[in-house]
């Protein structure tokens, strides 16, 4: 039996608990493609669970059964385990146990620094998003996609692809979409909720992200540090800082946007991303993160001002010739 075939079993077969995991720090993809998958199986009959360590982001509360996301309340007996998006496999945060203990468990990814840590693997780096592996994936094994899970799925595609704009995203990514567009995906509605629409905190952060912006590397580097302080004053959550660091990287001139994020626990959450210039993954996965070449996050002790000089160091020693 082929992979995806066999995986497609599991799933219709499952006859006890399953718990689908997005990752922490939630994006669209993680949220949308798990989202979708819990419909699918909710549509069979099972008895499935949706979890994240972190808060949905207010971003994505429209999202068809966001408000079944949980984040308490994991079992220890799960007959399958199913992680969405998830590179590695301390992007599940406190699931990874429930993940690990599971009688089965699937990992369902795209990154290309994946290990394959599933018993069973839907990993398929040559894609944009874990939204178009399953799209495919359900058009491929027959499982029906309703127009909930098309929004579901539409949103996943839309957003890490960066509007189907990024080297990522392929005829192939583009044919996902229309799949979901015919299967009642909302095109206009979701790019307005997604990308037209923010709230005032995420406004207010963007404006004291770029009044702190740091030049570094005679112009190759910028760098946006966020404090605690930073984020009570602009009264913005944690997904508020999603795309800030894209202004760094727009800067004309710019290889490398930094965005340094302190969070409750102490530690800082670095995003990073590359005009192309160099690996963004490659030095993600020296902190321990992971993710792709133009695109990647990792964490690091706190305080902020420390991680900043310790992720510019790494850059700094990155390029041949600064
Ligand atoms: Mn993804």
């Amino acid at each position: 039996m082929k992979n995806n075939e066999h995986i497609a079993a599991l799933l219709r077969n499952a006859t006890g608990k399953i718990l689908v995991i997005s990752h922490i720090s939630p994006d669209g993809d993680t949220l949308g493609s798990a989202l979708a998958l819990y419909w699918a199986l909710i549509h069979l009959g099972k008895d499935a669970e949706l979890y994240c360590q972190d808060a949905v982001p207010a971003l994505y509360g429209f999202l068809p059964g966001a408000a079944r996301v949980k984040n308490t309340g994991l079992a220890d007996d799960y007959a399958l385990a199913v992680a969405v998006d998830c590179a590695s496999l301390d992007r599940l945060g406190d699931a990874g146990e429930a993940f690990q203990a599971a009688a089965a468990n699937v990992c369902i990814d795209h990154h290309k620094s994946n290990p394959l840590f599933g018993q069973y693997n839907l990993v398929r780096t040559d894609t944009a998003a874990v939204a178009e592996v399953l799209t495919d994936f359900f058009i491929d094994e027959g499982f029906p996609i309703t127009a909930d899970m098309a929004d579901c799925l539409y949103t996943g595609l839309l957003t890490d692809s960066g509007q189907f704009s990024f080297d990522s995203t392929s005829a192939d990514t583009l044919r996902a979409g229309a799949q979901l567009l015919e299967r009642g995906a909302r095109l206009a509605d979701i790019n307005n909720r997604v990308f037209r629409t923010r709230s005032l905190g995420r406004t207010r952060l963007i404006g004291r992200g770029l009044g702190k912006l740091r030049m570094e590397a005679g112009g190759k580097i910028a760098l946006i540090l966020l404090t605690r302080q930073d984020m009570a004053d602009c009264g913005a959550d944690d997904g508020d800082s999603e795309n800030l660091v894209n202004y760094a990287l727009e800067i004309d001139g710019v290889d490398a946007g930094v965005l340094l994020r302190e969070e409750a626990d102490g530690t800082v959450k670095c995003s990073l991303r590359s005009s192309g210039a160099f690996d963004a993954a490659g030095i993600a996965v020296k902190f321990g993160g992971g993710g792709h070449a133009k695109a990647a996050g990792f964490t690091l002790d706190g305080p902020g001002n420390a991680a900043a000089e310790t992720v510019l160091a790494a850059l700094r020693g990155h390029w041949v010739v600064a």
